[in-house]
């Protein structure tokens, strides 16, 4: 009842004027960081320019919208805080006002979505139902193979409380649908929608059918409960086209299906489902669509012509919703004289191809709505409570945690270890198919490092896995900053996976395995975001690994790791340039002041003189660079931030009995960078060492259950 009173009163306070507030926050410039900023990357003044120009605006826009973020999701807790002290007298006047949509009354929602592209606009669709609503959700998506793995993981790693979702194949859909020629831009999938009552279970009696180019400004329950005001045969709930379409007269010879007056808008649907099955509907839409493209020949609004055609033949089945439910921004609208205040409106529909940059006098408002959800941190989506979730749902957590306590030193570790980082896979258009004896580098990065991506792209032309740790709003600035480049645009071949931000650590260990996961090809190069590759190693690598045969051999092919301090290096185009660099200390091995066991192992002064790949012995701390086959051991992911997070996977290869190679013509280049936060924290922090030396113990005691006597090694060095 409290949680309730708390939300209906955010969402009336929200769109009375909050957000116009909240988001003017969004444009205000903050100098003095953006000067300190500055002052860090000219100190650097290195990289080549162009490279250094777009990188420090990327990272000012970032330092920007991280304070605009962190300002609004302030200005939103407070908000909250507000309203939950707010009295008992206006909790009764809530109770009042109570809707008809029973507490735990599951709603059902179908969207179709297919593609890269469509899964992060149907994230911001989603955020939004989420953030307003107050009753258990089902989702049912219509889905490309894309899609849907996309959305199963996004999904699984959210666990939002209360929210259920399923799939149904959209290649099972198609033969009832491809029949009819078509030339809207949502090709075969807008159709779709016509084939609900058919795809969907025969027991779901409704569902509200929404476009992915929706967002809602109230809670969802409203409209469902709309459905309790049908009559007779109505069983399409639909809102009004806002534009002049289907009247016919926008041009010369303008000819649109047949529309009952100015036709409707097919963005936002309440399907009373069983009531369609009981008219057969399924017939009837085929039936109409098929006398009706005898003259007209094609759709040029997908399944909005059908529905139209068909409502105008049977008007008793539609049920004209108020148009706040659909207010749609597409030119030559009306949709201003839908609403008198912007307070009214329910559900803006972005049918625009200007999209953004639509004209409408409230358009600010809109835009700062949608901005808001875009950028909005998902995760505190999962805290809301209901009156309704299920008690296991949530032991499970609890338990894990009470088994922690406090005076543990690795109480954060361990705390954060059980946290599930919400994963969108395949951010951007991905579209590759790998060769028998191709090898994906894989990588993880966060923000600081986004310009890396560029130029180990001009390095590396094969396929790519990378994981990218971002905020919300951060995956936003990274996805201009890829529309930008021309580099990253012209590659298909690299899977980028957003792991949202959560926690204080750098989950390093399972960004690895998420991106690790995904790579198709056979082999991968497990490298690191700050190396550069030498050029032709793509080439040399597939080679070698079919030469060595290691994908029946247990063999990890080591590529020898260097260094430079200098910014702007001449890259070596030989081993033999690359030797003369070392002799003239322009270049080093790789952590040779600081760490040099890491690497020790590999023997670079027998590398020197190698022509052809020669085995090397495990020893303790080594954590070299390695190309070795797909389906090795993931990384162990008690091992957050810096430190041990390599090391201990290299020792499982080695438990496993994988031999080291070094390969006589490889190598790579670790490119200069500030220190990441994670490792001054354990420069700082006795309390983070003293903790990383209990989780080592711990990993070894579990390394030699696992592998028994052969892996007492790994327990005695220490
Ligand atoms: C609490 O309720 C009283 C009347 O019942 C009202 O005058 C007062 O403004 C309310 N306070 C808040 C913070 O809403
Ligand atoms: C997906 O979006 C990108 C960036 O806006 C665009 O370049 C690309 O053409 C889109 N892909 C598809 C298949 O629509
Ligand atoms: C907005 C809508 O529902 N449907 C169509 C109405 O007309 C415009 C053209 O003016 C189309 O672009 C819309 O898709």
């Amino acid at each position: 009842m409290f949680v309730r009173l708390r939300k209906r009163s955010l969402a009336v306070l929200l769109v009375a004027g909050a957000v116009p507030v909240m988001f003017m926050l969004y444009f205000i410039f903050t100098t003095e960081d953006v000067v300190s900023n500055h002052d860090r990357i000219l100190e650097a003044d290195v990289l080549e320019s162009k490279i250094v120009q777009r990188l420090r605006d990327t990272e000012n826009q970032n330092i920007v919208l991280r304070k605009e973020l962190s300002q609004t999701q302030n200005q939103l807790l407070r908000l909250q805080m507000t309203l939950a002290a707010a009295n008992e007298s206006t909790k009764m006047k809530c109770l009042n006002a109570e809707p008809d949509v029973p507490k735990c009354e599951l709603i059902h929602v179908a969207i179709v979505c297919a593609g890269h592209n469509a899964t992060r606009d149907v994230v911001t669709l989603i955020k939004s139902v989420l953030f307003y609503r107050r009753n258990p959700l089902h989702f049912h998506f219509i889905s490309d193979p894309i899609a849907q793995l996309i959305l199963s993981k996004l999904f699984e790693t959210w666990s939002v409380a209360e929210v259920q979702y399923s799939f149904y194949p959209a290649d099972s859909i198609k033969p009832d649908v491809t029949w009819i020629p078509n030339r809207h831009y949502s090709g075969v999938y807008g159709l779709m929608k016509l084939t609900l009552p058919k795809t969907l279970p025969l027991n779901l009696e409704k569902v509200i059918v929404l476009d992915t180019d929706v967002t809602f400004a109230t809670d969802i329950a409203e409209l469902w409960k709309i459905f309790r005001v049908f009559k007779g045969k109505q069983a399409i709930g639909l809102v009004e086209n806002q534009s002049d379409w289907y009247l016919g007269k926008l041009w010369k010879n303008h000819q649109p299906w047949p529309a009952l007056g100015r036709g409707f808008n097919t963005g936002v649907i309440l399907l009373e489902l069983k009531m369609l099955r009981e008219l057969s509907w399924m017939q009837m839409w085929r039936l109409i669509a098929e006398k009706e493209l005898m003259t007209m020949l094609y759709v040029s609004l997908a399944d909005q012509d059908i529905f139209n055609t068909v409502l105008k033949q049977h008007p008793y089945l539609v049920y004209r919703l108020p148009c706040q439910w659909n207010v749609q921004l597409s030119e030559n609208t009306r949709s201003e004289q839908c609403y008198s205040e912007a307070s009214d409106l329910k559900v803006i529909h972005w049918n625009s191809p200007m999209k953004l940059k639509v004209k409408n006098k409230h358009v600010e408002f809109f835009r700062n709505m949608y901005l808001t959800f875009l950028e909005y941190d998902g995760n505190l989506l999962r805290r809301e409570l209901f009156g309704c979730t299920n008690a296991d749902d949530t032991a499970h957590g609890q338990d894990l945690l009470s088994e922690l306590t406090d005076d543990d030193d690795c109480y954060d570790f361990r705390r954060e270890r059980e946290m599930t980082h919400r994963t969108h896979l395949y951010y951007l258009d991905y579209s590759y198919e790998p060769q028998s004896d191709d090898v994906t580098l894989v990588a993880q990065l966060s923000m600081d490092r986004l310009q890396m991506l560029e130029m180990i792209c001009r390095h590396w032309e094969g396929p790519i896995s990378i994981a990218l740790y971002m905020s919300d709003a951060e995956a936003q600035q990274f996805l201009r900053y890829a529309i930008g480049s021309e580099t990253l645009m012209s590659r298909k071949n690299i899977g980028y996976h957003i792991v949202y931000r959560e926690g204080q650590f750098y989950p390093v260990n399972y960004l690895r395995n998420t991106a690790l996961q995904q790579v198709k090809s056979p082999f991968v190069f497990l490298s690191d975001i700050d190396f550069l590759p030498m050029y032709g190693l793509y080439e040399y690598l597939k080679k070698a690994a079919s030469m060595m045969d290691i994908s029946h051999e247990k063999k990890a092919l080591v590529v020898p790791a260097f260094e430079t301090q200098r910014y702007r290096l001449e890259f070596p185009k030989s081993k033999a340039e690359l030797l003369s660099m070392l002799d003239m200390g322009t270049l080093f091995t790789f952590r040779y002041h600081v760490w040099a066991k890491g690497h020790a192992p590999t023997n670079f002064a027998k590398w020197g003189t190698a022509t052809t790949p020669y085995k090397v012995e495990w020893e303790l701390d080594f954590e070299p660079y390695v190309v070795v086959r797909r389906d090795i051991p993931s990384f162990d992911q008690r091992f957050l931030g810096f430190g041990w997070n390599k090391v201990s996977h290299i020792m499982e290869l080695d438990a496993q009995g994988f031999e080291f190679v070094v390969l006589p013509n490889a190598f790579i280049i670790h490119m200069p960078h500030a220190p990441s936060f994670d490792i001054a924290k354990f420069r700082s922090s006795s309390v983070y060492r003293k903790c990383l030396k209990i989780l080592k113990g711990e990993f070894q005691r579990d390394l030699s259950k696992k592998y028994g006597i052969k892996a007492l090694k790994y327990l005695s060095v220490e």
